[in-house]
């Protein structure tokens, strides 16, 4: 096992790191910005280094300065979180050039899945179930019309290099293909130097439910289930549950082992989520990530195991601590994102934090990296904080979120919060019943 690790992130997931090695005996290094010299992660972590100033792109996404930072201290691993560096196989590449360890998937395998094209061809030949669309790229505008005429319209176009909602085209009808091909190419080509596109059939109103996979980097996976993560805002997730309230125990069982066999037969290293669309009763892929996702919480408190934990011990090369037949649902879990934003333009709302109270009790588990007099930098992303309750059913865990919202205290700058307490009163929430489109649809209607 590592002696120390670095944690190459901030806020909340680097929090969250820190608690895992420390239960493990693993001394934690925090890297910072300038503008984090203050923050909570470089409190909480045994050292520290300051490694370039607030742009992202000069600190937690310097390479030199962050591979210094391991050599200064002895860091033998990296645990890059969720966004910044965390699905970048070069730095993967250059983390094991100098003799490290990437606390993830290898390079390859970020790569793969990395290219959507890549990713669905690889998962289609594993025997996951994709939604039906072009086979690879699209050459040019014939081929589209072509192939849309083949699978039917309303018909999508996706870039390749896109992901996460980013270079994507709705075509309704053949006579809107034209203009959704060409604009998806030279949106693509601008916005990632890529522009090959691929097509697939819209779905008019599914769920969005992700697989949670683990895998020990030899040949052996498991899966934790899924999450239900179909509220969400411009591709942002707002409030995320598990289990999904729409998917029976044998769907569930179904997806988990079809998801753990495919990662398991390309030798999958970590903790890793796949997307899929869910409609009528059928499961869609869309796409994989290949880190540690804002969400797993949910997934953690319902099985009881540290994820994070088992990230660690993979990339150490130790087997997982637990086995699929070990795995047991407990209850129901929901997470909301508390986000410094004011409503309801959602525009980011940095400051200085001039109360702080996290709730507490039974159930109830607050990450975040706030504390009182904390001054929100306004240079990075606007999560503070994450709210996950457990209950023993859905309905518990409802009842308990509200009870927890009603705890909490952030003064100084505009949250969230009160669209949580709106959102807890409607009827679709409390039944569990809304698909992608329910939250922009009530917002539209409600908010602005
Ligand atoms: C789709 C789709 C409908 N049909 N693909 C958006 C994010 C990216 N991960 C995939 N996305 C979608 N792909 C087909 N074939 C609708 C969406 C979509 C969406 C998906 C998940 C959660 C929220 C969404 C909001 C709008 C559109």
């Amino acid at each position: 096992m590592f002696d120390k690790i670095l944690i190459a992130n901030r806020g909340e997931i680097a929090l969250r790191v820190i608690r895992a090695a420390r239960e493990m005996d693993i001394g934690t290094v925090a890297v910072h910005s300038t503008a984090d010299a203050d923050a909570m992660h470089v409190r909480m972590a045994d050292e520290s280094v300051c490694i370039g100033p607030p742009s992202a792109a000069q600190s937690y996404l310097n390479f030199p300065a962050i591979i210094s930072a391991c050599e200064v201290t002895g860091a033998q691993a990296i645990h890059p979180g969720y966004g910044f560096l965390s699905e970048n196989a070069n730095f993967v590449q250059i983390v094991e050039d100098h003799e490290l360890t990437f606390i993830g998937p290898r390079a390859e395998h970020i790569r793969i899945m990395g290219d959507k094209i890549t990713a669905k061809e690889t998962m289609r030949e594993l025997g996951v179930p994709c939604v039906p669309g072009s086979e690879g790229g699209v050459p040019d505008l014939e081929a589209a019309q072509r192939i849309g005429e083949e699978i039917g319209y309303p018909v999508i176009v996706k870039a390749t290099a896109g992901g996460g909602g980013r270079g994507m085209k709705l075509a309704k009808t053949a006579a809107e293909m034209e203009r959704a091909f060409q604009t998806a190419r030279s949106e693509a080509k601008a916005a990632f130097g890529n522009d090959e596109v691929y097509l697939e059939k819209y779905l008019g109103a599914p769920r969005h439910i992700e697989v949670q996979v683990f895998g020990d980097g030899k040949g052996n996976a498991v899966h934790l289930g899924e999450r239900d993560c179909s509220l969400q805002r411009r591709h942002q997730k707002v409030f995320e549950e598990a289990p999904g309230p729409s998917i029976t125990q044998e769907q569930r069982a179904e997806i988990g082992k079809t998801c753990a066999d495919a990662v398991a037969r390309i030798g999958y290293a970590g903790a890793g989520t796949i997307e899929f669309l869910f409609e009528d009763g059928e499961f869609y892929f869309i796409e994989m990530n290949t880190r540690l996702q804002v969400e797993h919480p949910v997934t953690e408190v319902i099985f009881g195991v540290d994820l994070v934990r088992e990230q660690i011990r993979v990339a150490a090369g130790l087997p997982l601590s637990f086995a699929q037949e070990d795995l047991r649902i407990n209850g129901h879990a929901i997470e909301v994102r508390i986000n410094a934003e004011k409503l309801p333009s959602f525009s980011p709302s940095p400051g200085k934090i001039t109360q702080y109270h996290a709730p507490g009790g039974l159930g109830v588990r607050m990450d975040s990296a706030l504390y009182d007099g904390y001054r929100i930098p306004p240079y990075y992303d606007s999560l503070i904080g994450k709210l996950i309750v457990h209950g023993r059913d859905r309905p518990e865990a409802l009842a308990r979120l509200n009870r927890a919202l009603g705890e909490l205290i952030v003064d100084g700058v505009d949250t969230t919060v009160p669209l949580f307490h709106a959102l807890l009163q409607q009827e679709a929430v409390q039944t569990g019943n809304y698909t992608i489109h329910w939250l922009e649809e009530w917002l539209a209607q409600n908010l602005a």
